[in-house]
């Protein structure tokens, strides 16, 4: 059984950026949601004592696993990697240099990959085998884990483009959303997570 983790922050950690109605509902609602149909959905298919990233990674995930297995791991990801005033280690800033050209250039190119992806989806920061970082988004709730996924790898910072993560308070202003969570990220635990 998973279990929803706890939020490290309150819901009015930052409210400039993501207000507190959003962030309750989006824990409490679709987060516990997704936990929920996903603990249904393995007693279902008689899956149990394997850790999220296995399942994620299996051959042929069943719809029901695929979409709240991805929910559950994506969220939980999500609400880890925020923080109020994250500022990148120079080692980290050395690495977004030497895989994308500048920080602006890597900013601009998530916040574009973000931006671009036609309707509910995610935008990725993540290293392939060779220790690369690479942008790209994926529909609804796929990630990078998945065998169905674009390219596969490391997924070291997720962003929730689906309009339930904004539109309360950015209604259609997807990027204005983008451009303020940039602001809230945990570069810290961003780049613990790297292999
Ligand atoms: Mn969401």
């Amino acid at each position: 059984m998973f279990q929803l983790p706890d939020l490290p922050y309150g819901y009015n950690a930052f409210p400039e950026t993501i207000d507190p109605l959003t962030m309750e509902i989006h824990y409490t609602k679709h987060h516990q949601g997704y936990t929920d149909k996903l603990n249904a959905a393995l007693k279902e298919a008689n899956i149990s004592g394997k850790t999220i990233e296995e399942i994620l990674s299996m051959e042929n995930l069943p719809d029901a696993i695929r979409n709240n297995g991805g929910g559950y791991f994506n969220h939980s990801l999500y609400w880890d990697i925020l923080t109020p005033g994250g500022t990148m280690s120079n080692s980290f800033k050395t690495k977004i240099i030497e895989d994308f050209g500048s920080e602006e250039a890597f900013m601009n190119e998530f916040s574009e990959a973000g931006a671009k992806h036609f309707g509910s989806g995610w935008a990725w920061l993540v290293q392939d085998n060779d220790k690369k970082l690479h942008i790209f988004s994926t529909p609804n709730q796929d990630n990078p884990l998945m065998k169905v996924a674009e390219m596969s790898g490391t997924p070291i910072l997720g962003i929730d483009v689906w309009e339930h993560a904004y539109y309360l308070k950015y209604q259609n202003k997807r990027t204005e959303y983008l451009k303020k969570i940039f602001k809230i990220i945990n570069w810290k635990k961003v780049e613990a997570r790297m292999i």
